[in-house]
């Protein structure tokens, strides 16, 4: 495919979201008649030795002029010790992209859900509820939607980014999140082979997954400071899973800690740590027969579409 043509015969139909504080924002679109959401993100400043602003030479300088064309500068108000000022970035595609630009073409409408999900509110899942409404639901999620995942563990898919590949156990690659560069924003995903039998934390057993996630949370910790030639230390890893997760073959989300542009997908409610997760297994704490507490967008189908949501408010369990 060629990507750039792919973008230049978008045809704008509305915005999904936009965020002035994460300086990101999400548009709908058509591609030759097909449903498009191209999303753009303003690149994070690169302050390591060999990033945008490092000084010729000197992996701990930082030359104001390399960063900024310190020619286009607008001076907007001085006043006493301070300024504000609108100014211009020096810009390379290589060193210095101004810009993280996806494109998910043709888009599904659970694609599109997904960037315009609305109000979101926090609910209880309990085993009853799992079991009539979500496990279902969770049948029909499988397929296509997740194919992406099967091209990575089966067909070599991104196999040019892949940090390690352990066959039968699991690959570690960059998340499509991620620019692959800068980082401060780390974000890897973690993709096992059971993950077909693991749909969610749901499906995860004491007895047949404890001492593997255990491995595998030592591999993480061990492999990752290493292959980033210890720029980033073990203690420096938020790693994690999702309740509710998009794609129900069970998958382990990496990222810095520094990397707090991350809004809901860090979020109590959503995110679980994968220590926490092994904490609970190990003093038996089932995840298959507890109450799930998280937040759930008002318009997901889960929610809004299986009857789950009309059979949760009747039972007076809403709080409102
Ligand atoms: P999730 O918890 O199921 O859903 O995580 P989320 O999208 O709500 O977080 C799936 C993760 O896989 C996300 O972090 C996605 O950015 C990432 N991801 C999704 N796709 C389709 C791809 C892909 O094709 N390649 C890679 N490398 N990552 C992907």
């Amino acid at each position: 495919v060629d990507f750039s043509a792919l973008l230049r015969a978008f045809v704008y139909s509305r915005t999904l979201a936009s965020s002035p504080q994460f300086k990101n924002c999400a548009v709908l679109g058509t591609i030759y008649g097909q449903d498009a959401i191209v999303s753009l993100e303003k690149t994070h400043f690169d302050l390591s030795p060999n990033g945008a602003g490092a000084g010729a030479g000197d992996g701990n300088s930082l030359d104001l002029s390399t960063l900024i064309d310190l020619n286009n500068i607008s001076l907007i108000q001085n006043n006493d010790v301070y300024f504000w000022s609108l100014s211009l970035l020096n810009q390379s595609l290589t060193q210095t992209p101004s810009v993280k630009l996806n494109l998910i073409y043709p888009a599904t409408s659970q694609h599109i859900k997904k960037f315009d999900a609305g109000d979101s509110i926090i609910i209880t899942e309990t085993p009853y509820y799992y079991s009539k409404y979500v496990k279902p639901y969770i049948e029909t999620m499988k397929g296509d939607r997740i194919k992406w995942v099967h091209n990575i563990l089966y067909n070599n898919a991104e196999s040019d980014k892949v940090i390690i590949k352990k066959e039968n156990d699991f690959v570690l690659l960059p998340d499509m999140k991620w620019d692959g560069k800068t980082l401060d924003n780390l974000y890897l995903i973690l993709i096992p082979y059971n993950g077909k039998e693991i749909s969610s934390i749901r499906d995860i057993k004491r007895e047949k997954h404890l001492d593997w996630l255990i491995s595998i949370l030592n591999t993480i910790q061990k492999e990752i400071p290493i292959h980033y030639n210890h720029q980033i230390n073990a203690n420096q890893l938020r790693i994690f899973v999702h309740y509710q997760p998009s794609y129900y073959h069970f998958h382990i989300h990496i990222t810095n800690l520094k990397n707090n542009g991350l809004g809901n997908q860090i979020s109590i409610g959503k995110a679980i740590l994968l220590q926490d997760i092994i904490e609970n297994l190990q003093n038996n704490i089932d995840y298959s027969t507890r109450n799930i507490t998280y937040f759930i967008p008002e318009n997901h189908q889960l929610w809004s579409n299986t009857g789950f949501k009309q059979e949760y408010e009747t039972q007076d369990n809403s709080n409102d």
